[in-house]
């Protein structure tokens, strides 16, 4: 395998690595042992040879002349970036050393691993960094910033994240992306649902903002921020009402499909149009085209989950295919997200056992500015931080950033770029990228399981996630087997999970042969699904048993000010989250970081499409530009990207996000926060 890498000219099998649905099958081409090039794989079957932009643009990227090469030590005050080239040898024992005086000062404890998924490669993120943080006894991170609240509320209907094969959905005749910018952030569930739509099938729109999916729809819906699940119960009602459920499903595969059709009875579509801001006559279009499809998928995103109620909404959205009985039909159901299929073995691969002391205080990454300011538990001493960038990504960046700035705090980051966080850092590490590793690859929306095998050589001096925890395992004077395994051993240990059949024929050696392989998933239904009933719980006990409504139910969202607008800060086209917003190939296909506010909102506080424009509330302020139109309702205001310190370090918007955990999850509520809005 090392070939990949000896090579000097060809084309290579890849993955791209990105946290991304898609997770596309990619051919990386080489020249002269460098990377020219990048397509996606014909061959894959959900790929079929389309890749999106960023990634065509990959190589700027990977060869940027700013990306990091060697280590660095901090030399000027923190988040002034001034830093100094040291030696690996100096750079872990620097960590060691300190990591060691931490641990017999204040404990372990004082010690927190950072990460997300920079790179989805399970072995890099959930590898031998889980394990090394295990055997020191490090503080536990939440891993809360994503998905977490609509997980847990999906759960509650569905038993886990288990939802449609998206390759079956091309048979929908229905299409609802509910609060998902698909065209922007899962492309081959458009282009699925495109061919579905060539055949027939219509496409649906729910979403606050009309972005490229909403302008790829056949119909647009717009609705207020936060109130999906009102939307989705005054559906139900309709459903109920006009007799367009599925009794006999309902009575096999669910429980308490009777008492859902009392609680809907409340949510009548008249106080559901005066909560949602959608037309009456919209509501009743949208349940009779539901009720009346002979199939219907709905993709369900993160829009309707970065909310205080985020999870009971998704939960409430996942109950719909239920009525109509649309998990036996061709293509029909939902996704939330389809990560239970494709489980690995997560305590070989993370290994708890290593913890001698079992517990640790638990840290939200979410509220990671509180952990730092304001410690309810041990206070950290240390961050060390991978595959994320919390100083630009986490809510309340303004918080988080004072406690990045803290002289007393010993962080250490290890990326592929000098981020804005990294600029924070004692000791900046170089990363290698994900072309230059050993890695599985598991997606969170196809079925299918990838091997990257390294393609190109590390750049610079640049070290893997797994590299450097054996480095750091060994300078800390660690002698535990686990800690010295090799990424092929870490791989061979995760796919070995006797509570997942699925994957049972998924070994090494046949992805080293195959380079991806489709996991044999049977379908959901007839079948048992691991709610404790076994069946889709319309009505929940263990909901009922941890405090919440037993039912799908709207809650309003946390009064968050006196602010008139509701701010929504979503993902954007050319990035993948901050990742890419330091890049100039990408910045410049972005252009300007802007802010969507209606007409008639704008005509009261006289801005006009194109002026700078301050936006602000308690928590912070940044600068960006107005896209004034009938693009977002009045009341609303929409921006896309996270923007790092975007033009002249003024727009990041997570300086005004709300630092709250979401009704589930403990998920972010990135999109639940108040602001106002001023010409400059
Ligand atoms: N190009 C690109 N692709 C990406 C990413 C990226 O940054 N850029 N990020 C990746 C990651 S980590 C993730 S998790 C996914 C996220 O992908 P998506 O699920 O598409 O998430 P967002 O774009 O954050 O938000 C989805 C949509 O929800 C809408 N929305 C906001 N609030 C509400 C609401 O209350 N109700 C409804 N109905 N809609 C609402 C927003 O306008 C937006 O269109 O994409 C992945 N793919
Ligand atoms: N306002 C607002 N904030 C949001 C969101 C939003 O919609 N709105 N979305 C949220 C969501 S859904 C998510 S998932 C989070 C994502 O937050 P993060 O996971 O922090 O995502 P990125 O900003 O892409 O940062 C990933 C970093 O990992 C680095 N990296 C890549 N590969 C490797 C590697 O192999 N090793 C190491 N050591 N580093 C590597 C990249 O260079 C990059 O700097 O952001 C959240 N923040
Ligand atoms: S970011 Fe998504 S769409 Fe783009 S190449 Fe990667 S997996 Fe495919
Ligand atoms: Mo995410």
């Amino acid at each position: 395998m090392m070939a990949y890498i000896t090579e000097q000219n060809g084309v290579f099998p890849s993955v791209c690595s990105l946290d991304c649905p898609d997770q596309c099958g990619l051919l990386v081409h080489k020249e002269n042992g460098r990377i020219v090039r990048i397509d996606g794989d014909p061959e894959h079957p959900v790929t079929q040879g389309a890749i999106c932009n960023k990634v065509r643009n990959m190589t700027e990227r990977i060869y940027d002349k700013n990306r990091l090469q060697y280590p660095l030590k901090r030399v000027g005050p923190k988040g002034s970036g001034q830093f100094e080239r040291i030696t690996w040898d100096e750079a872990i024992s620097t960590i060691t050393a300190e990591w060691k005086r931490l641990i017999e000062e204040e404990g372990p404890e004082a010690i927190l691993p950072y990460s997300f998924y920079g790179n989805m490669g399970r072995i890099g993120t959930e590898g031998m960094g889980r394990r090394l943080f295990n055997r020191i006894g490090a503080s536990k991170l939440i891993y809360s910033i994503c998905e977490a609240a609509g997980t847990e509320g999906y759960g509650y209907t569905m038993g886990g994240s288990y939802g449609t094969d998206p390759e079956e959905t091309v048979h929908a005749k229905l299409h609802i992306m509910w609060g998902i910018n698909a065209v922007s952030t899962n492309m081959h569930q458009v282009a699925i649902s495109e061919k579905a739509r060539k055949q027939g099938a219509k496409v649906v729109v729910i979403d606050v903002h009309r972005n490229r999916t909403a302008k790829w729809a056949d119909w647009f819906i717009p609705v207020l921020p936060g109130t999906d699940a009102a939307l989705a119960l005054g559906v139900m009602h309709i459903l109920f009402a006009e007799g367009y459920t599925d009794e006999a499903f309902m009575t096999e595969f669910t429980v308490g499909h009777e008492q859902l059709r009392e609680h809907v009875k409340s949510y009548t579509p008249e106080l559901v149009s005066s909560i949602t801001g959608v037309p009456v006559e919209d509501i009743y279009k949208l349940a009779r085209m539901y009720g009346e499809a002979e199939s219907a998928f709905i993709r369900i995103g993160n829009g309707p989950q970065h909310h205080d109620n985020g999870g009971m909404t998704t939960r409430a959205i996942a109950c719909l295919p239920a009525l109509t009985g649309q998990w036996l039909k061709s293509g029909g159901g939902a996704i939330k997200g389809n990560g239970g299929y494709l489980m690995i073995n997560k305590p070989a691969l993370e290994r708890p056992d290593l913890r001698a002391q079992g517990g640790a205080q638990e840290i939200n990454m979410n509220l990671l500015g509180i952990a730092l300011m304001e410690p309810q538990g041990q206070k950290l001493s240390s961050l060390y931080v991978f595959n994320a960038n919390p100083a630009v990504v986490a809510p309340n960046a303004t918080k988080v950033r004072e406690g990045l700035a803290r002289e007393d705090l010993f962080t250490v980051v290890h990326d592929l770029f000098l981020t804005e966080t990294a600029t924070y850092a004692d000791i900046v590490l170089p990363a290698t990228s994900n072309f230059e590793n050993t890695d599985l690859y598991l997606s969170y929306w196809h079925h299918y399981v990838h091997l990257q095998q390294p393609v190109a050589a590390p750049y610079g001096e640049s070290k893997s996630n797994s590299d450097v925890f054996r480095l750091l395992a060994e300078g800390m004077g660690y002698e535990e087997e686990a800690l010295r395994d090799s990424d092929e051993a870490m791989i061979v240990q995760s796919l070995n999970n006797p509570n997942n059949r699925n994957i049972a024929s998924i070994t090494l050696e046949g992805l080293k042969e195959h380079g991806s392989i489709k996991a044999d998933v049977k379908p959901l239904f007839p079948g048992r699904l691991r709610t404790p009933s076994g069946r889709i719980e319309l009505y929940s006990a263990q909901m009922e048993r941890k405090g919440f409504p037993p039912m799908p139910t709207y809650t309003p969202l946390v009064d968050d000010g006196p602010y008139p607008f509701l701010f929504i800060p979503t993902a954007n086209h050319n990035f993948l989250n901050s990742t890419f917003s330091n890049n100039e190939k990408h910045v410049k296909l972005e252009k300007t970081p802007k802010l969507h506010m209606n007409r008639a909102d704008a005509a009261v506080l006289r801005i006009e499409d194109g002026d700078a424009i301050k936006v602000w509330n308690d928590r912070g302020d940044c600068e960006l530009t107005a896209a004034v139109g009938d693009d977002v309702l009045s009341g609303v205001v929409v921006m896309q990207g996270l923007w790092a310190d975007g033009k002249d370090g003024k727009a990041l918007v997570n300086a005004l996000t709300p630092d709250r955990v979401a009704d589930m999850g403990k998920g972010a509520t990135f999109f639940s926060g108040r602001v106002q809005v001023a010409k400059i």
